[in-house]
């Protein structure tokens, strides 16, 4: 349950299966605590195929579209999962974009996370670690795709109750 107002601003971030990998989240969630950005959110995701597709659909017309796809659902990496973040706090997208460094991990600032941990696979994938939302709308639409209004601390964004009728998996009960 969330109780308290929101934040001023707040982003989403992925550390995507190349990441994961590579054991480099560590790593990553050091670097971004150097922005002293707050986490509000975190889970690990099977990312299916639509997801994958609505969270990149402005991309959908580029060429790498289907190998970015195929990436982000972890099929060329052995962690087939993302672990998706929400920071809140001031200036969280442009913090957190500056400390990712530029798309293409050969330009990226050396000591960005994608200088310093990105590749250029021989497909032609930017496998660049991280993701990082790139402004205000674009944030919003991402974390209500990725999150649910209660997986986050903060009353981000107006949220409702409703009714719903719904199967769900819960724990088998043992016998102590
Ligand atoms: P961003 O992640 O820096 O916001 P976008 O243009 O939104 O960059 O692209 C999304 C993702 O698509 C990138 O992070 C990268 O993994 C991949 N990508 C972008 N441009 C290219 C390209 O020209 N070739 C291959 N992959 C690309
Ligand atoms: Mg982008």
């Amino acid at each position: 349950m969330t109780d308290e107002a929101g934040p001023k601003e707040q982003t989403l971030v992925l550390i995507k299966p190349d990441g994961l990998s590579k054991s480099l989240t560590g790593n990553i969630l050091t670097r971004l605590s150097e922005t002293k950005l707050e986490i509000a959110a975190a889970k690990c995701v099977h990312v299916s195929r639509a997801l994958a597709e609505e969270h990149y659909k402005s991309l959908r017309d580029k060429p790498f579209f289907e190998e970015l796809i195929e990436y982000l659902q972890g099929k060329f990496h052995s962690r087939k999962k993302v672990l998706a973040l929400v920071y809140v706090g001031p200036g969280a997208i442009r913090k957190v974009r500056e400390l990712a460094g530029a798309t293409n991990p050969e330009e990226a600032d050396a000591v960005s996370i994608r200088g310093q941990y990105g590749r250029i696979t021989t497909k032609g994938v930017y496998e660049n670690v991280i993701h990082a939302s790139s402004n205000v709308q674009e944030a919003e639409r991402e974390i209500k795709l990725w999150f649910e209004p209660d997986e986050i601390i903060y009353d981000l964004y107006p949220a409702e109750t409703v009714e719903v009728k719904a199967k769900k998996r819960v724990w088998v009960k043992t016998q102590k």
